[in-house]
């Protein structure tokens, strides 16, 4: 078991700071992490601040020192939350999940594989194989969607540009059977040299890609690459591709006809109000625009079927509840972080809205369900005051009133809207939110493009150039139906919609905006269900150092986290509760008065009894329902005590049932 830390590294967990002020908050964060202690506890979850160097605490020493281990038996560490959330899931049965959150470059991808690695290294321990092939497959998908969905930002030179949520699924044994993914693509482009072709290459064999899946992969990357060099011209009004050269190449890696790459290129179809089909020309600059929509599409379909590809390699199969039990499952989020560049466009504006949907989960899910649960209980409770950014949830996704239905409503509009046509009604619609800055207010925007947000995390100036365009995503059905009809199956079954004719095309598909807010709608309905622990994550500079704390920084990320709130609702509260009936049975057998019946008149005073009996009634308060401990640290004598006392029970009950016969 791993030492527990002297005094000199500051408090292990935030809930024992003297008082809790930022102050004391802050001392207690940068103390810790000068002395390369980068993990924090606020009870169950962790605070970690990003090392920016190799720390050697992440061997199989420390896997073996966490494992089933309590959670104050051991300094903080990611292991602790990780085993605590497959505890509760394997003994309660209970679906839990992690959340790490935190900006751009605080660590939140490490800190997942690092997740991901200990559930893998402290499961299976028969080693059967099909167990250890799934696993091998969980912890490999990470290698390939990295690869594909990572990219060099200023802020991180391995920057997420899609976010992930993997479900993991449990046998009754606590064993993995199986995963699921879900991706939140957002950026489209990304030809990441950062990854080394062999490990790829080896990751995508290991997960079961085919010799020609991964050659059809490659010659999408390639197409996508001729597509970026690619250009037009005007010779006498008409339109042509600059060398005919690249056009058979991309015929040839798509396996189309060169005649239908030039076409589709140039032209598209369009149905006639008669219901009459033609073919239209392009303009030299909607070329480009279709061009550019194609190599966005080409690669967004491209990571959806490598993600589909891995589902169903990975999705539970044959699993029948009455022979193998509940299947219970543990969901990892590393989703992409808040973010605030120079110049922020539509990724940013979704990425931050993803950010106060998360936040809007963490209120509900810390700090009002706890509240609401002690007033319901009759525990008596000084009220915490918090920010709720539901407010600003209300000013993106409102219906008829938010963000994205001014959006949605421009580029649904028959006629020419442009960027600056739609920031003038949102700036009509949203101009008195308490949240949203008009250009007309402050002069420091640029007047013809900007509008600011003022999110939970900061203030974000947006320019809504190019917003439409993004929003609509608009893909001539020329290049579906082009790639629906390649001779490679693996194409083909990328772009199934390519067969619709003209005629069938659905004239208003959803927008990007809608479709990324029912995603996340949906990604949140998934978590809320579950039992949250948290992973915050904090960037302590700018610089990449692993010798900077930049107090400004990090104060800042501590507020908008809100993890002062954290601390204090933590701290007033309690740790654990527990309904009595099922304290009750668990806990009977500690105590003379209880077991193997109680005699009192309730199971609330049953469980005084047991209390009482293990002398820390000064460390619980009784609800109206359930009963509520500070510290985990009574139920864990309790739980030390039941453990010993099961064999001789059992070796008990056998002569018992051996005498009977
Ligand atoms: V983004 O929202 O995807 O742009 P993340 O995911 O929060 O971001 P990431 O995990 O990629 O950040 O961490 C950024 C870099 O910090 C890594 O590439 C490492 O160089 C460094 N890092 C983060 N965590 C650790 C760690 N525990 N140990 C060592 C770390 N280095
Ligand atoms: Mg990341």
């Amino acid at each position: 078991m791993a030492v527990l830390e002297g005094l000199e590294f500051g408090k292990s967990d935030f809930v024992l700071l003297d008082e809790v002020n930022i102050e004391q908050f802050m001392e207690n964060l940068k103390l810790r992490f000068e002395k390369a202690r980068i993990y924090t506890f606020i009870g169950e979850g962790v605070v970690s601040v990003n090392p920016y160097k190799q720390m050697d605490i992440y061997g199989k020493e420390e896997i073996n020192a966490y494992r089933g281990r309590e959670l104050y038996e051991n300094p903080p560490h990611l292991y602790a939350v990780a085993d605590a959330a497959y505890k509760a899931m394997k003994r309660r049965a209970k679906d839990t999940c992690i959340v790490v959150s935190g900006e751009s470059g605080a660590g939140k991808t490490e800190a997942s594989k690092y997740i991901m690695q200990y559930i893998a290294a402290i499961t299976n321990p028969s080693q059967r194989a099909e167990v250890e092939s799934v696993k091998n497959v969980l912890l490999k998908s990470n290698c390939v969607l990295e690869a594909f969905g990572n990219a060099k930002t200023n802020r991180n030179d391995n920057s997420s540009r899609f976010g992930k949520y993997m479900d993991i699924n449990f046998n009754f044994n606590g064993d993995p059977t199986g995963g699921h993914i879900n991706n939140y693509l957002l950026e489209k482009t990304s030809n990441n040299d950062r990854y080394s072709h062999n490990a790829v290459l080896s990751a995508l064999n290991v997960i079961g890609f085919s010799e020609e899946e991964i050659h059809s992969i490659y010659r999408i990357l390639g197409t996508i690459l001729i597509l970026g060099n690619l250009q037009f011209e005007t010779d006498r009004e008409s339109v042509l591709v600059v060398g005919m050269g690249d056009v058979s190449h991309i015929a040839e890696l798509t396996s189309t006809e060169p005649d239908n790459v030039t076409k589709s290129l140039l032209y598209r179809t369009v149905a006639t109000g008669g219901g009459e089909v033609i073919e239209k020309g392009h303009s030299e600059k909607e070329a480009c625009f279709g061009r550019d929509a194609f190599t966005k599409a080409l690669y967004e379909r491209l990571f959806g079927w490598i993600v589909g590809r891995i589902n169903a390699v990975i999705e539970v199969k044959d699993y029948n509840p009455v022979l193998h039990g509940k299947n219970t499952v543990i969901g990892v989020l590393d989703i992409y972080g808040f973010e605030i560049f120079d110049n922020n466009s539509f990724e940013q504006f979704c990425i931050n809205y993803c950010n106060e949907k998360l936040q809007q989960l963490f209120i509900q899910l810390i700090l009002c369900q706890e509240q609401d649960e002690y007033r319901r209980e009759g525990i008596i409770w000084q009220h915490i005051d918090y920010f709720n950014n539901q407010i600003i949830v209300d000013l993106v996704e409102q219906p008829h009133k938010g963000i994205i239905s001014v959006l949605d409503e421009a580029c649904l509009s028959v006629g020419k809207v442009t960027d600056t046509v739609c920031l003038e009604s949102m700036d009509v619609k949203l101009g008195q939110h308490p949240h949203y800055t008009s250009r007309k207010v402050d002069k420091t925007m640029e007047f013809h493009r900007d509008f600011r947000i003022r999110h939970y995390a900061g203030d974000v100036t947006y320019s809504v150039e190019g917003f439409l365009d993004k929003n609509k995503d608009p893909l001539f059905q020329d290049f579906k139906r082009l790639m629906f009809n390649s001779s490679n199956p693996v194409m083909k079954e990328m772009w199934p919609d390519g067969q619709l004719s003209i005629t069938e095309v659905t004239k208003r598909p959803l927008t990007a905006a809608t479709l990324f807010k029912n995603s996340i709608v949906a990604l949140v309905e998934k978590l809320s269900c579950k039992e949250p622990y948290y992973v915050r994550c904090i960037k302590p500079n700018d610089i990449k150092s692993p010798a900077l704390f930049d107090d400004a920084r990090c104060q800042h990320q501590v507020a908008y986290l809100g993890l002062l709130e954290n601390v204090r609702v933590r701290r007033a509260g309690f740790a654990c509760r527990q309904a009595y009936t099922r304290f009750l049975q668990r806990y009977k057998m500690t105590c003379e008065n209880t077991w193997p019946n109680h005699l009192m008149g309730t199971d609330r005073e049953a469980v005084e009894a047991i209390v009482t009996q293990h002398g820390f009634q000064d460390d619980v308060a009784y609800g109206h329902t359930m009963l509520f401990v500070r510290t985990p640290k009574s139920l864990f004598t309790l739980e030390q005590e039941r453990a010993a006392l099961v064999p001789v029970l059992v070796l008990f009950l056998q002569k018992v049932w051996r005498g009977a016969l």
